[in-house]
């Protein structure tokens, strides 16, 4: 889609519209980089229209991007923040005649948002920032926020969902995934262990950001720190253990989400080593012992979970993530698979590095 010119004049940006153009890489929303001319100088902003089909209630996200915005704006002390701009009626979101949901954002200028970690720093700086964002949302006031997505990280239901869908096979897809079929459901005992845990109350629920993809960090580009976090759709109430799973998921990959050649995709230990340091040094203060526990297994978690959404979404005829060519959801299942078996070989040394950070951090 093109940015609708009529969506620009929507929000109080005091200037004019210069141009748009597609930004970031998202699966499921449509981001846009566009530049204003304000009193004489050139100015960025973030606009991004709601995926409605993902998110059934864009109105309810809003409330909860605008809560959580605000109260990180007040932990920010004047440093940079994520910023929302509010329409001309003082909404937080403006309807086109499509009746789409836009939303807009100052841009973050200086900053880059990674797809893979290009050094061990930055890996350390986003882990950082993850473990800030969860802490500095612990005294958000107010009542809980709402589930934007209910059930969003829940993988033994991910899971459940997936067998329906194997066995209805609506598109005629499963001859060719029998394997991965297979070694999907020979996992399913890591998300009954997390779903235990759970239930007993042993792992509590708390403001979680929920999509913590590397790239969903905005790091300056001359000092390499962290300044925010981004897309905050699905900012609800979770555990932390999703935040750091699917974070060692994303950036711990030594190739990207939807890589091809397999032999190219293994887990990084000594990026996983930054990553759980950084996340540690913003975290341990406030996590549990059972909280801490449960860092060992999150990344497999996530990881198994995602290859099941990715090939659910194949055998559904690919309704969910946008993709780039017929098979892209089938060729994402796979090399998160691939990952996945890359971390069970270095599971042990994932659980050591993890105690010693923890033991350090404490
Ligand atoms: C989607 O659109 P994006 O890239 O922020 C998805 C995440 C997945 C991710 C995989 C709401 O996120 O859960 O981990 O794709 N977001 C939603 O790339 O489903
Ligand atoms: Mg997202």
């Amino acid at each position: 889609m093109d940015f609708p010119r009529e969506i620009s004049n929507r929000f109080r940006i005091n200037g004019e519209f210069i141009d748009s153009k597609r930004w970031g890489s998202g699966n499921v929303n449509d981001t846009f980089l566009t530049t204003f001319r304000c009193n004489g100088r050139k100015k960025r902003f973030v606009h991004q229209r709601i995926n409605h089909s993902v998110f059934a209630d864009p109105v309810l996200l809003m409330e909860n991007v605008r809560r959580v915005t605000d109260h990180l704006i007040t932990k920010a002390n004047g440093c940079r923040s994520l910023r929302l701009i509010d329409t001309e009626e003082g909404e937080w979101f403006a309807c086109d005649d499509r009746g789409n949901y836009w939303r807009a954002y100052e841009y973050v200028e200086d900053t880059e948002s990674p797809s893979y970690a290009r050094d061990i720093q930055q890996a350390y700086e986003a882990a950082k920032a993850f473990g800030a964002f969860q802490r500095d949302l612990i005294d958000l006031p107010g009542p809980p926020l709402r589930e934007t997505i209910p059930e969003f990280h829940h993988t033994r239901k991910r899971l459940d969902r997936f067998q329906q869908i194997v066995s209805d096979d609506p598109c005629n897809r499963i001859a060719e995934v029998r394997e991965e079929i297979a070694y999907i459901n020979e996992h399913r005992e890591l998300a009954e262990w997390i779903e235990a845990k759970e239930a007993s109350g042993e792992l509590p629920q708390r403001v979680v950001h929920n999509d913590t993809k590397l790239n969903n960090v905005m790091l300056d580009r001359n000092t390499g720190e962290a300044v925010c976090v981004i897309d905050l759709d699905t900012v609800m109430p979770g555990l932390v253990a999703s935040d750091f799973g699917d974070l060692v998921r994303s950036a711990a990959a030594s190739a990207p989400e939807d890589e091809l050649d397999l032999d190219k995709m293994v887990f990084r230990l000594d990026v996983f080593e930054a990553l759980a340091r950084g996340y540690l040094h913003s975290a341990s203060s406030f996590l549990t012992p059972a909280e801490l526990e449960s860092l060992s297994l999150a990344p497999m978690i996530l990881t198994l979970e995602l290859a099941t959404r990715f090939l659910t979404d194949y055998l559904e005829g690919d309704p969910y993530f946008k993709i780039g060519y017929p098979e892209h959801n089938l060729d994402r299942c796979r090399a998160q698979l691939k990952l996945l078996t890359s971390m069970e070989e270095q599971k042990v040394e994932i659980k050591e590095i993890l105690e010693r950070h923890s033991l350090k951090s404490s």
